[in-house]
């Protein structure tokens, strides 16, 4: 890499600031060429020894500085490329800068950007520094007032933060707006919105009696898309007062949907800013996966006013403190939604394929990351996902209402305050009293722990042992991987099924089910009282973030699968046994043998398609193979074409001797009168467009005429949507693309929409390599300043689009390349994230694991690297 490298910043070099910021006044004048940023701040030095102040900035004019009101000279402080550095300073002062920014011309959308025709900001987590030189870091709070000027009839909606508290008609047909927000916060919640937007609204009563008015801002033609994120956001609202016993601490809460946002959405301080595709939606436009997505985020995002914002994070070290948590906190609140059971196989399986495989990678870190180059880079599943995982094992080690207990303690300790994730177990070890020292390991290494499981069963003592041994792959984090506490829940069933009563020395979930504390490198557990051998049903409910290793047979997963209770762990069980069948054909694949489908396999998907169960989105899981991606990752170095080939197989080998069952179960779960998106009904969607897809496959018989009609007469986008994706993944081609211009002719004017059929394109199997996806970056609908249509083609083309993204001649590999080369120049965050799929190259076989080595060294070569791509592409090419 020819630039300068960038340096890594260490958690060990964490020190408090040296200044206080008691409040801020802000005052914004928009204008179409320029923004002029107007700060007065009232500080105060923190320490005895008088100390200079060094303010972060990044591309900003420095219009003048003062203290006191006194203007600085260009002596009297240091002005470098970013920061702003003033020495000499009272102990009490009043600091007022000006700086002049260029929104207009800000791809990166971090700071203050347009969106469309509307001003927008992202401050997280280092993007107020593109706006003013401040101190950006999230332990110095301060109280906000803001004034906005811009001109009325371009943006007649200004917004910030708290409450409005003036308003006024200003000359030149400019008009201000002035906010004030009450509580004291980091400046990554800050936020300004001005745009000519319309809103709806709505009201909530909190459990004490307060008045909150709710609303949800959008571009007029976005106005019939606002219900139901309203409603989630009710629903929200209720469930932390019911569950966690949080009230919302203002009259009013904003949300605002941007096209132009780098990821999903911001928990600014009452005023979420989100991402388009993850707020609007109705029936015509939007699919069931969208609701309960929109469901799930707009959740989050309020969940962080308690958890994130009014107890904050010290420093970017300690971001899973917020979002770990936080995840958790929205995943149960979308399991008491909907199916629990579906919602912890569709987290585990997010987890299982995507977390661990970063965790097997080169950008593999500790959810409390010990140091980075780029914070940005560690908005990662790992401080998402897998610290929602540890913060539910602290949930599966303390029980439902000591862990409530020690939430309880952790935000009446800490309101107010900016601190660490071992505030978070301290608080949760203090309420509860249990000991959390050796959990704590969690926080500290990286990989994914394997359990190895044997089990012996003694007839006549009627004793049945299990002994569990762990083991951790090494990362660079630590020299000596130290054993985790790992809360293991298992049952046993007997030859009918049924759950033994357990008595084994641990904490039991219920009287079926016990966690084990799994502590040592290696040891043993002995159940009493066992009268036939058991089938152990392990892990239940995912009980911790490991991968399990336990030489099951068929016929004991099958017995899993009819009858386990634990509803996650029935699923599991097919998992495992399809997993297993198509990795033994990807060795025939490889080997060139003849392919013969499962018996076993085919058995319980029969079972499964027979009839409607009692849980149809259940029933849909236990419908669905594995994913190319997940199999990808049972392989040391995976053969991802062999695996296709196979998986492809046992798909069609499904489809070839089931269909007209799958017809059956297709035409039970129609579901009549008008689309709701209710839990119920997208179940039976979910049931019955997973048919469709295994019909359309089918060799004797043609069911693209069904399909197709579902396509032509569904008056709603899920079914519409499904009708062309089973085509467009099928060989009717001609249909296909039939279907695919009268899709895009209808829905051309609707973005969102043009994504998702963008996206369904550049993930097909049938797409025409590099060539379709080029023909997809040329299309009108395409722009690469937009993150979401980038995330459409180029994202969907290299992370879901395996079959042709690892293409034998890296052309898949070298493209993406240069797609990164070209974005880093504009965004470096989406740059950045892009380059996960060519990070796994060492997981993958030859010769595909030297092409996609080269594609990272084309990159590297280049000069002027972001710090994003800079650090992804060295630490991959130094593993
Ligand atoms: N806290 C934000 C993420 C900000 C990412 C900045 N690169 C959204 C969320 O997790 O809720
Ligand atoms: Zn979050």
């Amino acid at each position: 890499m020819k630039n300068a490298e960038p340096k890594a910043i260490f958690l060990k070099d964490y020190q408090a600031p040296s200044f206080e910021i008691e409040s801020t006044h802000f005052t914004f004048d928009l204008y179409e060429e320029y923004t002029l940023v107007t700060s007065i701040l009232k500080m105060k030095q923190t320490q005895n020894q008088p100390a200079p102040l060094e303010l972060n900035g990044q591309d900003l004019e420095l219009m003048w500085v003062k203290v006191n009101d006194q203007i600085l000279s260009e002596d009297q402080y240091a002005l470098q490329d970013e920061s702003l550095t003033i020495a000499a300073l009272p102990d009490d002062f009043t600091l007022s800068i000006q700086t002049k920014i260029k929104p207009q011309e800000n791809t990166a959308l971090e700071g203050l950007y347009k969106s469309s025709d509307m001003f927008c900001t992202q401050c997280e987590a280092e993007g107020f520094r593109r706006i003013t030189y401040f101190l950006d870091r999230p332990d110095v709070m301060s109280v906000y007032t803001v004034h906005i000027t811009a001109d009325k009839s371009a943006y007649p909606v200004l917004l910030s933060n708290g409450n409005l508290v003036a308003t006024q008609d200003e000359s030149d047909g400019r008009h201000s707006a002035t906010w004030h927000d009450p509580h004291k916060k980091p400046c990554y919640l800050f936020a300004l919105v001005a745009g000519d937007l319309q809103h709806i609204e709505d009201t909530f009563t909190t459990m004490s009696g307060v008045d909150v008015t709710l609303r949800i801002y959008v571009e007029p033609q976005n106005i019939d898309k606002c219900d139901y994120a309203m409603g989630a956001l009710k629903r929200s609202m209720k469930w932390d007062e019911e569950v966690y016993g949080r009230e919302y601490d203002l009259n009013i809460f904003n949300i605002v949907a941007v096209d132009a946002f780098n990821m999903g959405a911001m928990e600014n301080k009452s005023l979420n800013i989100f991402n388009s595709s993850c707020v609007l939606a109705n029936p015509k436009t939007a699919t069931d996966a969208t609701f309960q997505r929109i469901e799930a985020i707009v959740a989050h995002e309020y969940f962080h006013n308690w958890s994130g914002n009014r107890v904050t994070c010290r420093d970017w070290f300690q971001l899973s403190l917020k979002e770990g948590f936080t995840v958790f906190r929205d995943s149960e609140f979308s399991a008491d939604m909907g199916s629990r059971t579906v919602k912890r196989i569709e987290d585990v399986s997010l987890l299982r394929t995507a977390q661990f495989a970063e965790d097997a990678g080169p950008m593999a870190h500790p959810i409390l990351p010990a140091s980075f180059i780029e914070i940005s880079n560690f908005y990662t599943l790992t401080i998402y996902e897998k610290g929602a995982e540890v913060v539910r094992m602290i949930h599966n080690i303390l029980g439902e209402s000591l862990f409530r207990k020690g939430s309880d303690l952790y935000f009446e300790r800490h309101d107010g305050q900016a601190v660490t994730t071992e505030h978070f177990v301290k608080a949760m070890e203090d309420a509860s009293g249990k000991d959390l020292s050796q959990f704590r390991h969690w926080y500290h290494q990286a990989g994914t722990p394997e359990l190895w499981v044997s089990d012996s069963y003694n007839e006549s003592a009627q004793t049945y042992a299990l002994t569990i041994k762990q083991t951790c792959r090494d990362t660079s984090e630590t020299d000596i991987k130290k054993p985790y506490h790992i809360p293991f829940a298992i049952g046993l069933l007997d030859s009918a099924g049924k759950d033994l009563t357990l008595s084994c020395n641990s904490s039991a979930f219920n009287d079926a089910t016990q966690v084990i504390n799994v502590t040592q490198h290696e040891e043993t557990f002995e159940f009493e009282g066992v009268k036939t051998a058991p089938v152990p049903s392990m892990l239940r409910g995912f009980s911790a973030p490991v991968k399990l290793n336990y030489d099951y047979q068929p016929e004991q997963l099958m017995h899993l699968m009819a009858h386990d209770s634990d509803g996650f762990n029935q699923w599991d069980a097919g998992q495992t046994l399809a997993t297993s069948v198509i990795l033994s054909l990807s060795q025939d694949v490889l080997a060139g043998t003849d392919l013969k489908m499962d018996e076993n396999l085919l058995a319980v998907y029969a079972k499964w398609v027979a009839e409607l169960s009692d849980d149809l989105a259940k029933q849909a899981q236990m419908l669905s193979l594995p994913s190319l991606a997940y199999l990808i990752e049972q392989q040391p170095q995976a053969q991802v074409h062999a695996l296709y080939t196979a998986r492809t197989f046992v798909k069609q080998a499904i489809s070839d001797k089931l269909h007209n069952e799958f017809n059956e179960i297709y035409v039970a779960c129609q579901v009549s009168g008008p689309y709701e998106p209710t839990h119920d009904a997208m179940a039976k969607r979910t049931l019955k467009n997973l048919c469709l897809q295994y019909m359309i496959q089918a060799q004797s018989k043609d069911y693209s005429a069904i399909a197709q009609t579902q396509f032509e007469m569904a008056d709603n986008m899920t079914d519409q949507y499904t009708g062309l994706s089973a085509l467009v993944n099928s060989n009717h081609q001609e249909k296909a693309q039939k279907a695919l211009a009268s899709f895009y002719e209808q829905w051309k004017e609707d973005v969102l929409v043009t994504n998702m059929w963008l996206s369904l394109q550049a993930a097909s199997d049938y797409i025409d390599g590099v060539a379709g996806a080029n023909a997809l970056l040329s299309h009108p609908a395409f722009d690469i300043k937009n993150p979401n249509k980038v995330r459409a083609v180029i994202g969907a083309f290299a992370g879901q689009n395996l079959r042709h993204y690892h293409a034998q001649d890296g052309l898949g590999y070298n493209w993406l390349a240069d797609r990164i080369i070209e974005l880093d120049a504009l965004n470096p965050q989406i740059a950045s994230r892009l380059l996960g799929p060519l990070t796994k190259w060492k997981r993958i076989a030859q010769p595909n694991s030297s092409k996609m080595k080269q594609a990272l060294e084309k990159i590297a070569s280049r000069g002027n690297l972001s710090k994003d791509v800079y650090e992804v592409v060295s630490k991959s090419l130094a593993d």
